[in-house]
């Protein structure tokens, strides 16, 4: 194939955006269905293509790198469920580090094991965060900036994420969701955010990612 027919295979750029299964005992997780809503849209001159990922630490990570090896996207944004959180949190760090007591979906459970033996301590997000924090502000959407994404499996993936990104150049980074109202339902002081909302708000924040410098 000349090269030509090759770039047009490609065009247009992809962002890949991640969600994952619910987990837990949820029946939903907000970040598949912000993703999910997202699938084809464009952002500038690049489209979304949304993948879903499951709650495993293995299985996540394999999915994530397979995802990023067939689609080579310009962008990669992983998105999570954190109840608690009242707004987007834009992560800062991905820590070379699992250990959670509750078991990912496929029962398994780390404690006190890195993510990839050998890799650095820790990767920051290569997003634009400060641009996409006064964005989404700015919108009138409540965001903040967060230095741990915890150690359970969405550091797990945000860091397979960014320590295969690191070799590519490509940026990425990784947000944090709050629930959907009804998984708020009946847990009094749980914050949470509808749908159409998280969506408006996810597709701001990629907007301002994709802005040239
Ligand atoms: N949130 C979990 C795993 C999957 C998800 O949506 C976490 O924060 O690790």
């Amino acid at each position: 194939m000349h090269n030509s027919m090759v770039d047009r295979a490609r065009r247009p750029p992809k962002i890949l955006l991640t969600g994952f299964d619910p987990f837990g005992g949820e029946r939903v997780n907000p970040s598949l269905e912000v993703a999910r809503a997202l699938d084809g849209v464009h952002v500038g001159a690049a489209v979304v293509v949304a993948l879903g990922l499951p709650v495993a630490y293995a299985e996540g990570a394999a999915g994530l790198v397979r995802a990023v090896e067939t689609l080579s996207p310009v962008l990669v944004v992983g998105l999570g469920q954190s109840s608690g959180a009242a707004g987007l949190v834009l992560e800062r760090v991905a820590v070379n580090l699992s250990d959670a007591d509750p078991p990912d979906n496929t029962g398994a459970v780390l404690h006190d094991t890195p993510v990839i033996a050998d890799a650095p301590t820790a990767y920051l997000s290569t997003l634009p965060l400060r641009r996409m924090l006064a964005a989404l502000h700015g919108a009138g959407f409540p965001a903040s900036l967060s230095n741990s994404a915890g150690s359970y499996v969405c550091n797990h993936v945000f860091f397979t994420q960014q320590h295969l990104l690191a070799r590519r150049a490509v940026p990425g980074g990784f947000i944090h969701l709050p629930l959907l109202p009804h998984q708020a339902v009946g847990r009094p002081g749980l914050p949470s955010m509808p749908l159409d909302l998280q969506v408006a708000a996810v597709r701001h924040a990629l907007d301002a990612a994709m802005l040239s410098p």
